[in-house]
């Protein structure tokens, strides 16, 4: 792959993490929108990896370049992870307001004491459209924050807490995020692959 990401997401949350992460190695990364060409399948995978796969793979036959894509979800140990894959048709119930989805998690859990949660991040590389998908992934273990705590980051930062940081998300700085992230570690697999390949 050349030094040019094309980056399968309309989540500007996402978007803004990969440029910060790419462009100061020497990635140029291009979105949709760059390319003035509009994907959005229907993410009706059973897992993560095969709505990455089905994200890279409606971009790649658009766009015709290599293209990653990243299907990601928060998870809640004492709601058996839920919203998980559900996370974003989570917050979609609330009108995409992820106060009220951070809320409704909590009454969900109610006074269970398990709070751990966890984000994961599967990156789908496909390097042209019949080529065989690679997958790059990451997690990011912390708890549930019974309520909204600082306005960085984006979805349900502000519902989280790293103790590996001792920092609620809501409060980090980008940078200190994407150092430890699920989207951080699963990021750097894949740079390490396209370094040795
Ligand atoms: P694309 O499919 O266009 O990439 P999306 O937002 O629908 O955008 P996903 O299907 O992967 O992406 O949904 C993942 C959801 O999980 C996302 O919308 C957030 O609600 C949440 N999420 C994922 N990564 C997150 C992060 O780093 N911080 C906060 N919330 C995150």
């Amino acid at each position: 792959m050349n030094k040019e990401i094309v980056i399968a997401t309309n989540n500007r949350g996402k978007q803004k993490e990969y440029l910060e992460m790419l462009n100061p190695i020497g990635y140029m990364v291009l979105t949709p929108r760059d390319l003035c060409v509009e994907s959005n399948p229907e993410e009706n995978g059973k897992n993560y990896r095969e709505n990455s796969y089905i994200k890279a793979l409606a971009l790649s036959k658009l766009v015709h370049r290599p293209v990653i894509a990243d299907d990601s979800g928060f998870e809640v140990e004492g709601l058996d992870g839920f919203p998980g894959l559900y996370s974003s048709r989570f917050a979609d119930e609330y009108g995409g307001d992820y106060h009220k989805a951070g809320l409704a998690l909590n009454e969900k859990l109610g006074d269970n004491p398990n709070r751990n949660a966890k984000f994961h991040c599967c990156i789908c590389l496909l390097e042209k459209e019949d080529a065989k998908p690679l997958y790059f992934e990451g997690d990011f273990k912390g708890t549930l924050l019974p309520s909204w705590s600082g306005d960085h980051g984006f979805g349900y930062d502000p519902f989280f807490h790293s103790e590996e940081l001792n920092l609620d998300m809501g409060l980090a700085s980008d940078e200190i995020k994407n150092k430890v992230s699920h989207r951080g570690k699963a990021l750097q697999k894949l740079l390490v692959y396209l370094a040795i390949k």
